[in-house]
């Protein structure tokens, strides 16, 4: 019998050898692949995304659940076809035209794939009109932005523009955060949420596509 429960605590305490571990031992045993995600490797991330909204974790504790999480998956992610795969929605995800920061960023990436989304990380720097190109290439169900700077929240709204111009705007939801971003600016420029931290953007995302 697999030890989900074993796999879940490894990826909440980070121990990527032991959820390494555990995950070739399901495998060997003939547990399904999409099992193993579901019941062992989510189930962890999971309490991981409540602790961390409890602030009961702190970023790096995080990281290396994500990382154990990973360790996991690549074990798992070869045995599955991928029309097979979990998938909780697409997620086309940036920090806005002139910010470099990536930190936050990229926890709420990390947030929403270990919740089965698939997250297509355009990096740092990105224009209005590279966010669009990438709507209309991934075709996501969500664009989730991140600004940590007062001058470049601005550019969340110009990109809401642009893809509204380029009419996209329809065909997505759109997710904003960051430090200096609050609920008020999100509903004045026409976002369709916003949130706080990493494991709020994950259960918003969540949310937004039904899930
Ligand atoms: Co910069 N920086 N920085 N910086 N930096 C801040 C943001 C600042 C508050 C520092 C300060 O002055 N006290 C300040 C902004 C002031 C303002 O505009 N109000 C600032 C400044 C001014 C600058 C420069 C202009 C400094 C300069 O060069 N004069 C410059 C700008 C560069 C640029 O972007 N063009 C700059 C540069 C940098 C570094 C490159 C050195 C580095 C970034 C490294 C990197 O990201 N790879 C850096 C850092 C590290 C910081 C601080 C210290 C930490 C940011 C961070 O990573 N926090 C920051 C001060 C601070 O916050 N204490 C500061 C940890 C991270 C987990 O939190 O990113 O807030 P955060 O993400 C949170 C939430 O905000 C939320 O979830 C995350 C946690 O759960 N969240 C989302 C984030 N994105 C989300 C998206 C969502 C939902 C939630 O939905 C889509």
């Amino acid at each position: 019998m697999a030890d989900y429960e074993g796999m879940a605590n490894g990826v909440v305490s980070g121990d990527f050898n032991r959820v390494a571990e555990l995950t070739r031992q399901a495998i060997d045993e003939g547990a399904a692949p999409v099992e193993i995600i579901n019941e062992g490797l989510i189930k962890g991330m999971n309490v991981v995304g409540a602790r961390f909204k409890a602030g009961e974790m702190y970023v790096p504790e995080v990281m290396m659940a994500a990382r154990a999480m990973k360790a996991g998956m690549d074990l798992v992610k070869p045995l599955i076809a991928e029309s097979d795969l979990p998938t909780a929605g697409k997620v086309v995800l940036g920090t806005v035209a002139g910010d470099l920061h990536d930190i936050g960023k990229n926890l709420v990436g990390m947030m929403m794939e270990s919740a089965g989304m698939n997250v297509i990380n355009l990096g740092v720097d990105i224009s209005p009109e590279k966010f669009a190109e990438a709507v209309r290439e991934h075709k996501p169900d969500i664009v989730a932005m991140s600004a940590l700077l007062t001058t470049t929240m601005l550019a969340m709204k110009d990109t809401i523009e642009v893809l509204q111009e380029e009419g996209l705007r329809d065909s997505v939801k759109v997710i904003v955060g960051g430090a200096p971003v609050t609920n008020d600016f999100a509903t004045e420029i026409g976002a369709d949420g916003w949130a706080p931290d990493a494991a709020s953007a994950k259960d918003l995302a969540l949310e937004l596509v039904g899930k």
